[in-house]
């Protein structure tokens, strides 16, 4: 028997998910129809499809901005689509000298001295069910926090801490009437509170934490038993809805897939808000608890859906969630009109669930085209499948039979390789214009020419305004984004400004000069291309030197560095933007400050001195 490279890195992937879950999780019929499906379907032609041209000729600008996390990187990076170029890193968790980031006082009191993260998902802030250019907000899966970017500065202004959680993944905001909420949750159980730690694992809890986007503070938790993976919003204002993926409350893999099934959970806004009213909630650790568990209350519906599933998706039409499957090669898609019906008891959780289609192996996240068609990721397969919603449905209505037909399936598309997230334009509002999809695809391997062991991701660029799929370019990324959102450039493009407020920042400086107390010694200084607003500065060893810095130059892109010779001081400041950094002026000696940014003819010239005198 010989195996394509496909077909090998399709074992790998099998053998991996059962290693350790010491189950066979896929039947044999439905390897027979992968077959089928999987290679036949995606190399047959792609006959009398327009495609669109992804070129963005020199001096033109991309249609689209994708903001991506960046995993392990701690980042959120912009991207133009779709030409895929890399425009800009936004410093999240993680610390980035070329912006600052984590060396200024503002980044330190922000960040409290934890300089790495794990950023999983993005998402903007919503009117009507589209963004409204207004704030970004991204999850730490490591630490725990939620940050906030002001889409006018692309810079973070708020981090916030989340208690009694951890790892901290699916994260999603209100897309109507406007974003006043966002939740995030919980994909590993602890003991709520984490301390003693010789609770019992069936006492560990998951936690769906609801923020306040505008203060960025939590206004409530909802502890459940289960654990809560990817997360969504509906559009119309009423619920979010989560995947668990162990409701065993599993502290290894076998345990974590010893049930039939696990539960999609629904958690019904007004009765939040009712429960809060009423004080139905405990303290921990500074927050309102409320209990969400299974006979403790009627806020969160529990829909049994395939064994440990992973995405959870809207159709931009606001009628369906769908949830992947992961370990099941099918999509559970339940109708959201329905959960209103469930909430009052006329019908049961299970009675939403309107259609169960076959996808392929290991499927996780799904996107939309706006025009009635959802497109999935498959892991294990290393395909994007294009499926009908309303066939998938039809199929279910009619019967076995009829479902066997897969005749829901419009086109399979082979990836290079192992496809995490996908996302396509708009496809996570209203407008979803069903134009690119970019595939985040997992592992790279011979993509690109070898750079050693540990390999850049391979996005692909994928056109989807015909009825095939079609990749348009291959993207190297850096490691590692985990999902995207991929906006017109119209919603975004207004709110960007070329400057900051000067006076926002308190400590803004017009004036240079030198302020001393005691042995803290203030430097003020501006910063014009080519100077410093001083040349020299005396302090003493010992002080406390605090240095703010305002770039005074008010022309787009003009920015200016500050960075002290061996005292590993390195940030940047935008126009109009001041930053500061306080150090103890330790090692005697004349030390040279320069500006880092190449802001003019005379930049190197642009440097003063700091002499620090021996006390
Ligand atoms: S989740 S693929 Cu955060 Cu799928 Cu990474
Ligand atoms: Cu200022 Cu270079
Ligand atoms: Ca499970």
């Amino acid at each position: 028997m010989s195996f394509d490279r496909r077909d090998f890195l399709k074992y790998i992937g099998m053998a991996g998910v059962a290693a350790g879950a010491g189950v066979v999780m896929l039947d044999k019929t439905i390897n027979d129809k992968d077959k089928v499906l999987g290679t036949a379907v995606a190399q047959a032609e792609t006959k009398g499809n327009g495609h669109q041209s992804a070129e963005v000729k020199p001096g033109e600008l991309d249609a689209y901005y994708g903001f991506w996390s960046g995993g392990h990187s701690g980042e959120v990076r912009i991207l133009g689509v779709p030409s895929m170029r890399e425009l800009k890193r936004i410093p999240v968790f993680n610390m980035d000298v070329g912006s600052g980031w984590g060396i200024t006082n503002e980044s330190k009191a922000l960040l409290k001295g934890r300089f790495c993260g794990d950023t999983h998902h993005v998402h903007g802030s919503y009117k009507d069910g589209v963004y409204d250019g207004k704030y970004l907000f991204v999850n730490d899966k490591l630490n725990n926090r939620v940050a906030r970017i002001r889409v006018e500065y692309m810079e973070v202004d708020k981090i916030l801490d989340v208690p009694n959680i951890q790892g901290m993944h699916g994260l999603f905001t209100q897309r109507y009437p406007k974003t006043e909420w966002l939740v995030c949750n919980s994909e590993f159980q602890i003991p709520v509170p984490n301390n003693p730690s010789d609770v019992p694992q069936d006492k560990y809890y998951g936690c769906h934490t609801i923020i306040d986007a505008e203060k960025m503070e939590i206004v409530c938790q909802v502890m459940v038993d289960e654990n809560m993976d990817l997360a969504a919003t509906d559009y119309g204002g009423k619920y979010s809805m989560t995947t668990s993926y162990n409701i065993e409350k599993g502290v290894t893999v076998s345990e974590m897939l010893a049930s039939d099934f696990d539960y999609m959970l629904v958690f019904n806004w007004d009765r939040i808000r009712k429960a809060l009213k009423e004080g139905k909630f405990k303290v921990i650790e500074g927050v309102k608890m409320i209990d969400g568990r299974e006979g403790k209350s009627d806020i969160v519906v529990r829909i049994p859906v395939a064994k440990n599933p992973h995405g959870i998706n809207i159709s931009p039409d606001g009628k369906y969630a769908v949830c992947s499957g992961k370990v099941s090669p099918n999509c559970t898609v339940v109708a959201i009109d329905k959960l209103d019906e469930v909430y009052s008891g006329k019908i049961k959780p299970k009675d939403c669930i309107v259609a169960q289609p076959y996808i392929g192996l290991g499927p996780l996240h799904t996107t939309f085209d706006g025009r009635g068609n959802a497109i999935t990721s498959v892991f294990i397969d290393s395909t994007n499948v294009k499926w009908n919603i309303q066939k998938a449905i039809d199929a279910e209505k009619k019967g076995a039979e009829e479902k066997k037909k897969n005749e829901h399936i419009v086109d399979v598309l082979d990836i290079t390789y192992q496809v995490g997230h996908i996302m396509a334009t708009m496809a996570e509002t209203k407008e979803a214009d069903g134009k690119w999809l970019v595939s985040l695809n997992k592992f790279a391997k011979d993509r690109f020419i070898n750079v050693g062991p540990l390999k850049n991701e391979c996005e692909q660029l994928v056109d989807i305004s015909g009825d095939k799929l079609k990749i348009i370019h291959d993207s190297a990324q850096y490691i590692e984004p985990h999902d995207c959102i991929i906006v017109r450039r119209d919603i975004i493009e207004k709110h960007v400004k070329d400057r900051f407020n000067m006076f926002e920042h308190p400590l803004a400086v017009t004036r240079s000069g030198v302020e001393r107390k005691g042995k803290k010694v203030t430097v003020k200084l501006t910063a014009n291309a080519p100077v410093f607003g001083l040349q020299e500065v005396k302090v003493k060893k010992g002080d406390e030197v605090t240095v703010i810095v305002t770039n005074n130059d008010e022309i787009s892109d003009l920015g200016h560095g500050f960075a002290l010779s061996n005292y590993n001081i390195n940030f940047v400041v935008a126009p109009f933007q001041t930053k500061s950094v306080t150090f103890t002026a330790d090692k005697p000696g004349v030390y040279w400050a320069y500006c880092t940014n190449f802001c003019h003819a005379l930049h190197l010239e642009m440097r003063m001195r700091i002499i620090v005198e021996k006390a």
